[in-house]
């Protein structure tokens, strides 16, 4: 009766009101993954201009300066804009259900996690218009060529910045969520994967961020206020840049990833009619993973001239990383083993994460040999290895977790035919698209370059098409999506036979004109 009395909202704020005074975890994690949608277009574009400029050798459509710039706002705004918003998205739709909470622990603190994200979003934006235009180093932002880059740097690390409190305070909220609010009986070795998945990852980036943050004070003072930390001429080293990014950003990696390991976790059992198999191993192995990957940044750095012993160690310690690894993948195929499958788009996407994340982690493993990277290094194999972890990992993990909950998001079945569709023009662009650039790599052909020769051209030209067909095919989604939003078959509160998770059989307070499908309250 109260829960009608709000849902109807009598002087309940309304239109755009309503969703910048939110406080509620549904509407947050709504605005989070719309905020993803949007973003990833933005940076899919970019994408597209790249792969058309690459078409051909020559230039074609962009000066080489515009085409540095896209690398780096594609980067930059895929990791940040993109794939952290819709996990930070499925973290605050998913986690207080999942758990049995009635909201996440700090709600304003919530609300504002999330709008100062179009504040960062329009920074990094504006700096494509100021003069000099956006900043040419890719996402890594790489010292020295910040010394004489514009004012879009400074834009740029003020973003930075603001991304990274985003992600400290959602951070702070998960975890004390995590542990303050779960329901009774709800132990820690009870959480869905999903749960832990994100409590694991909360801790990486509370750990991680403010390393980020001052890498990026570091560049800014040595561009505004007289400091040589990376400035060779002033005593500086542009290596010291390079370690305390990547203390960063090799954990990065695994904040994309870890959340959607969980998603995968959630989605495979549904769909194999088993529970998951090796539960406790899948915690320790995520925990493990996530010690390991503050412990292997330099595999990043094998060509900057450190010691044998130094490579040594980088690349031990990274192909250690294949064990808890394996563990999760071995764990899933035995979910799978012998049970009861449907192939329903959000298996058929799960399905693709675990097949095609095998062959981002092997081309990984390869490129932790020293002896290979240093061949390798700043190729495109890296460009393809780390597209599949993230396209067809974190982002096909994305897609299996939207096709799972978008029933009980919006209320309404989704079009399984056109979901299908998605998944298979998907699954055979992105391969068309990335598979080539291995053999682009292995062959020689350097990254981040507008131009190339000749020999380059078939391989790229193949690669160009499946770039296209790619972003054709993301459209789909979008159609997908507004169809269910907008009517379609309602939903049952369980909409999938196999499915194990609390936040089927729970309901938190609803929003304001709440679409979710929850269980009747008898
Ligand atoms: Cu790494």
């Amino acid at each position: 009766m109260e829960a009608h009395a709000m849902e109807h909202g009598h002087g309940a704020p309304k239109g755009i009101t309503r969703w910048l005074t939110t406080t509620n975890h549904k509407d947050i994690g709504t605005m989070y993954l719309w905020f993803a949608g949007a973003m990833f277009l933005f940076a899919g574009l970019m994408a597209m201009g790249i792969r058309a400029e690459l078409f051909q050798p020559g230039m074609q459509i962009m000066s080489p300066e515009f085409f540095n710039q896209l690398t780096t706002l594609h980067g930059l705004i895929m990791v940040f804009g993109a794939i952290m918003p819709a996990m930070a998205g499925f973290a605050n739709w998913q986690i207080p259900l999942m758990i049995g909470a009635p909201d996440m622990a700090f709600p304003r603190m919530n609300n504002w996690s999330f709008w100062i994200l179009p504040a960062a979003a329009i920074l990094l934006v504006l700096s494509m218009f100021v003069p000099g235009g956006a900043v040419a180093t890719g996402w890594t932002l790489y010292p020295p060529l910040y010394i004489q880059g514009g004012i879009s740097y400074d834009l740029t690390i003020f973003a930075v910045h603001i991304l990274g409190a985003s992600s400290i305070m959602a951070s702070l909220n998960i975890i004390t969520t995590i542990l303050n609010m779960r329901a009774p009986g709800m132990t820690m070795m009870k959480m869905p994967l999903f749960v832990w998945t994100w409590l694991i990852t909360a801790f990486l980036l509370i750990a991680v961020m403010p390393v980020l943050a001052g890498a990026v004070t570091m560049l800014l003072t040595d561009r505004n206020f007289g400091t040589h930390f990376f400035d060779a001429a002033g005593g500086g080293d542009p290596v010291l840049f390079q370690h305390v990014f990547w203390f960063f950003g090799h954990p990065e990696v695994y904040i994309l990833i870890l959340p959607a390991f969980g998603l995968v976790s959630t989605v495979i059992p549904t769909f194999a009619r088993k529970p998951l198999f090796g539960y406790s191993s899948m915690v320790y192995a995520t925990a493990s993973i996530a010690i390991l990957s503050f412990l292997v940044w330099a595999h990043h750095m094998f060509t900057v001239g450190m010691p044998t012993a130094g490579q040594l160690y980088f690349m031990y310690a990274t192909m250690l990383i294949a064990v808890p690894t394996g563990v999760k993948v071995f764990n899933w195929v035995a979910t799978m083993w012998k049970g009861s499958l449907t192939f329903e788009t959000p298996m058929l996407f799960a399905i693709g994460f675990v097949s095609m994340f095998t062959i981002g982690g092997f081309t990984g493993l390869v490129l932790a040999m020293a002896p290979i990277d240093i061949q390798m290094q700043d190729t495109y194999y890296v460009v393809a290895h780390f597209h599949y972890v993230l396209v067809s990992g974190a982002l096909f993990a994305i897609y299996a977790g939207v096709y799972y909950w978008l029933p009980k998001w919006t209320g309404h079945m989704y079009n399984e035919t056109l979901g299908k569709w998605h998944f298979w023009l998907s699954m055979i662009s992105f391969n068309v698209l990335f598979f080539p650039q291995h053999f682009l790599g292995m062959a020689g052909m350097p990254r981040r370059i507008p131009d190339y020769a000749l020999q380059f051209t078939e391989f790229n030209q193949i690669s160009s098409i499946g770039g296209f067909m790619f972003g054709a095919s993301q459209i789909l989604m979008l159609i997908v999506i507004v169809q269910a939003i907008r009517g379609g078959k309602k939903a049952e509160a369980k909409v999938w036979e196999g499915a194990q998770g609390l936040e089927w059989t729970v309901a938190s307070p609803p929003p304001y004109h709440t679409f979710e499908t929850a269980p009747e309250v008898k």
